[in-house]
């Protein structure tokens, strides 16, 4: 056995802990063995100094000063760090919005009647979204309506407009402000493909404007792609409403069948769902010797199931390995983004069957079983069926499943928010007012083996609610929060006095989990609501943003559409800026003129805790609150 004590600076979780040391026993590489191979990483890349975006190249500029300062083409520090942001911030925004793409054909197909299994399980919410797309809904059936929203959100996408739909949630002063800088988002697909354009060599070589480009593209993901994929969701799936479930590896159950779904899109994994709950497979588990099947998530494909179905949850990113380390898992079912092409190998050391869903992502030793709407429901069932028939592959030797699993609450829509608080939002205003709740913060985002596992997301959120901000959370970081007991009334005795009150009286924890990535649109559209409510522009309100570990691409894209629509945000790694100490001080200090907030960065979360209620008091003052 590999000592313990290395493993107690990779992650603050148990189960965590407990499963590297199995990992290093049966010789298993992981995520962070990976990093450390990697040490030391590409300065020049670390600075965002490089450039491969031609064949003149690749180039670097060297931040000493006595290299080359430009690349082949001409290309300063500046337009190359300007050029690299704004790609990720397209990748990014990509991602959210093709994953919203995809819903939009689920649900045209389900009022064809192409998409059997599927149906529309939130109608209110169907129509008044459809209104808001000026889509006709008197006397109209749900097909017919659900047919025309499809169209109108499909030309959100790709038809050249003046603006996206759902902007009108926004505030005027916000809307009008966008229009004065000229980031308004047009066309979603419009917006990043405009962004490769102007970053391909010889187009736009100012710097500045690649950026406000990045924040327009980045608005086009928040207000658009991933609002769209959550309200879509929302109607096919049901709008999440508060609900009892667990989390960490003590999830899995040595007696039943242990199938996952991993990844972001619903659309797979709420056919699994239906599938584990057919009485002839449970049946049929039952026959090879195993109570029943447990379907649980990892990831956002957890959250989005745990959201609304309350299925448990194994873990967040850096523990998707792990997961499969336990040696108790038939089936990993996994649909598109943050799957580490490492899986489908641990994987095959096991008795587990990885199977991808997608036709856009494949991955090395997985079996390729692809999903549609015309065949998901029939081809979720065979999967199941054939996770059961796994069970009997299982080595009771290799199995370890760590620790007990931690209860947690979820399903924090706006909706639910609004109905936990009586049917508005006004109490809620009232007891920000008041100062019981000094104002509010969102903690998204990943995992990232540069930071503590969980260590930035659980000291931050601590350290904020203990000063009566309440904490709406969102993806990765939902998860780690839960694993830490912060998702129970009973956690209530870590917040500070006018939070414990509020929360006590509202029978909420103080960490309210509103969903996956996606969803972090449900924290701009709460504080679009409450803003509108009081007359002011999202910036003047005491909130702010914070994504402590992040690690992908769409993290980027949020942050920027978070500091687009006005709310500050604090990231934990440093992004790939510091080359240019023109774009750090405009991220930083500069968009604060532009859209009355900006990015910081500290990777220390008590640190970061201290910057976020300092921004949350200054606010209260500038608006005349105690
Ligand atoms: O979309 S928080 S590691 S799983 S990118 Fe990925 Fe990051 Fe997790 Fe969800 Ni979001
Ligand atoms: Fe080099 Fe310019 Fe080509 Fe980039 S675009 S690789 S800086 S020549």
């Amino acid at each position: 056995m590999a000592d313990r004590e290395q493993y107690r600076d990779m992650t603050i979780t148990e189960d965590g802990k407990l499963m590297l040391e199995k990992a290093s026993t049966d010789g298993i590489e992981t995520v962070w063995d990976r990093y450390r191979k990697q040490l030391p990483q590409c300065g020049f890349c670390e600075l965002g100094l490089s450039c491969r975006n031609c064949a003149m190249g690749p180039c670097r500029i060297d931040p000493f000063g006595e290299g080359p300062q430009k690349g082949v083409c001409g290309a300063d520090a500046d337009i190359i760090v300007a050029r690299n942001l704004g790609r990720m911030i397209a990748a990014g925004a990509a991602s959210h919005s093709d994953h919203g793409r995809d819903l939009v054909e689920v649900l045209r197909k389900v009022s064809e009647g192409n998409a059997p299994g599927y149906e529309i399980r939130d109608e209110e919410k169907l129509k008044k979204v459809a209104m808001e797309y000026g889509v006709e809904i008197e006397n109209r059936s749900v097909e017919e309506i659900a047919s025309d929203l499809a169209y109108a959100m499909e030309e959100d996408y790709g038809t050249r407009k003046k603006a996206l739909t759902l902007l009108n949630r926004a505030p005027e002063k916000r809307r009008s402000l966008w229009e004065k800088v000229g980031i308004t988002p047009r066309g979603i697909d419009r917006e990043t493909s405009e962004m490769m354009h102007r970053t391909h060599m010889g187009v736009d070589n100012d710097w500045a404007n690649l950026l406000l480009h990045g924040l327009r593209n980045a608005l086009s993901d928040g207000w658009g792609g991933s609002m769209i994929a959550t309200e879509v969701s929302d109607i096919l799936f049901g709008t999440p409403k508060p609900t009892e479930s667990t989390v960490n590896l003590g999830v899995l159950k040595e007696d039943e069948v242990n199938i996952i779904v991993h990844g972001h899109n619903p659309v797979v994994s709420e056919m699994i769902y239906q599938a584990v709950n057919d009485p002839e497979l449970v049946e049929l588990a039952k026959k090879k010797g195993a109570k029943g099947i447990n379907l649980v998530g990892l990831c956002c494909t957890g959250n989005e199931l745990l959201m609304r179905r309350g299925i448990p949850m194994a873990g967040n990113h850096l523990m998707t390995e792990l997961v499969i380390v336990t040696g108790a898992v038939e089936m990993i079912l996994v649909d598109y983004q943050c799957i580490m092409p490492s899986l489908g190998h641990i994987g095959a050391c096991y008795h587990t069957k990885m199977v991808s869903t997608s036709d856009k992502a494949k991955y090395p030793e997985m079996e390729h079983r692809e999903f549609h709407p015309e065949n998901a429901k029939e081809l979720a069932r065979e999967l199941v069926k054939e996770a059961v028939e796994n069970f009997t592959n299982r080595n009771p030797g290799k199995v370890y499943i760590p620790v007990e699993p931690v209860r947690l609450t979820s399903g924090f829509s706006v909706e639910a928010i609004v109905e936990a608080l009586g049917g508005s939002l006004e109490p809620l205003i009232n007891v920000i007012k008041e100062g019981k709740i000094r104002g509010i913060a969102g903690i998204v985002g990943c995992n990232n083996p540069k930071i503590k596992h969980d260590y930035g997301h659980v000291t931050l959120t601590k350290k904020l609610i203990n000063n009566d901000i309440l904490v709406v959370d969102t993806g990765c970081a939902a998860i780690a929060n839960g694993k830490a007991g912060l998702k129970v009334l009973e956690a209530v005795s870590m917040a500070g006095e006018g939070l414990k009150a509020v929360c006590s009286a509202l029978k909420i924890p103080p960490v309210l989990h509103v969903g996956s990535c996606v969803d972090n649109v449900r924290i701009l559209v709460a504080v679009a609501a409450i803003a509108n409510e009081l007359g002011v522009d999202m910036s003047d309100l005491p909130v702010a943003g914070a994504a402590p570990e992040w690690y992908s691409e769409k993290a980027v894209s949020i942050g920027a559409y978070m500091v687009g629509s006005g709310i500050f945000t604090v990231l934990g790694p440093m992004p790939p800026v510091l080359g240019s100490s023109r774009v750090v001080e405009l991220l930083t200090s500069g968009l604060e003129g532009v859209v009355g907030a900006t990015f910081a960065v500290e990777p220390d979360p008590e640190k970061a805790a201290s910057l976020i209620i300092r921004h949350i008091e200054r606010k209260r003052k500038t608006l005349g609150l105690s």
